[in-house]
């Protein structure tokens, strides 16, 4: 890894976003593409703050300095990821958000931007959403994907609720429902009846991908 992403790294792990996007630009001009900057040193780094966190070395307010140095970062990489792509024909309509009583943001953000990078029209609903307004973005979109974030065990079984929603609406046969965050694993979408699991927004992209055959 760069002298640079590795600095990167570290100002995501004590929660400094006025370095973090400094750092990200600077990664930038040194030609670095910004999925390996995403990749290899972004998410390890939250990693790091998450196990600091589960140890007790670590509380909220470094959690959300920390996100915000994430961001700051994402924020100078995401027209960088975007411009990478040409303008071609839009290949779905996916509408995606995080779960109710779940305002994890950043790993949804990352797989939307990665989707929309990839050629789908995205709708993002932000976070803590109701299922109801899963429904009604769908319904006014037209959209053929959802997507479902939850990165809680308290929170993941509204993912299932936005898919018994979209039953009740008779919505369920128009979309393919992925669903993704820390908790999620395949057996956790064949249980609630999601189409398909994706670890990661490169996943995500080849998933929903697959699952519309385009
Ligand atoms: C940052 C953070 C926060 C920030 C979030 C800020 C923000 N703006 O997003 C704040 C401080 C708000 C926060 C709050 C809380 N948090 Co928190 N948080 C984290 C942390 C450290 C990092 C999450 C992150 O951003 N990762 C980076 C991104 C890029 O990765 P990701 O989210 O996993 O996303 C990737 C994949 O999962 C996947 N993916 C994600 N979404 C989707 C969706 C689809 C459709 C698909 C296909 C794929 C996909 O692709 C993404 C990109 O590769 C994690 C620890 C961890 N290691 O995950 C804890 C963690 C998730 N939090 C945790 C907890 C407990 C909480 C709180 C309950 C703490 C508290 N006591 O208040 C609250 C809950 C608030 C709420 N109601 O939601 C626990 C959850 C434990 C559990 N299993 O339930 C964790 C695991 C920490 C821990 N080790 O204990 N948190």
């Amino acid at each position: 890894m760069s002298e640079t992403l590795k600095q990167l790294q570290e100002v995501v792990i004590v929660g400094e976003p006025d370095q973090a996007r400094k750092l990200a630009a600077q990664a930038l001009e040194e030609g670095v593409a910004p999925l390996i900057a995403i990749e290899g040193a972004l998410n390890p780094g939250m990693q790091v703050v998450g196990d600091r966190y589960e140890r007790g070395e670590y509380f909220i307010p470094d959690l959300v300095m920390a996100a915000e140095a994430m961001k700051a970062a994402m924020a100078v990489f995401e027209p960088a990821l975007m411009a990478r792509q040409e303008q071609r024909r839009v290949l779905g309509t996916v509408v995606i958000g995080t779960v109710k009583g779940d305002i994890h943001e950043i790993g949804k953000s990352l797989v939307a931007t990665m989707l929309s990078a990839a050629g789908f029209q995205v709708h993002d609903l932000g976070v803590d959403v109701p299922a109801c307004d899963f429904v009604k973005q769908v319904q006014e979109t037209g959209a053929n994907v959802v997507g479902l974030s939850a990165l809680l065990t308290t929170t993941m079984r509204n993912q299932g609720m936005v898919i018994e929603a979209l039953k009740e609406a008779g919505l369920r046969e128009q979309v393919k429902v992925v669903i993704g965050g820390a908790p999620s694993n395949p057996e956790w979408a064949q249980t609630i009846g999601a189409d398909a699991y994706a670890e990661n927004a490169n996943e995500a992209v080849a998933v929903v991908t697959q699952l519309l055959e385009v």
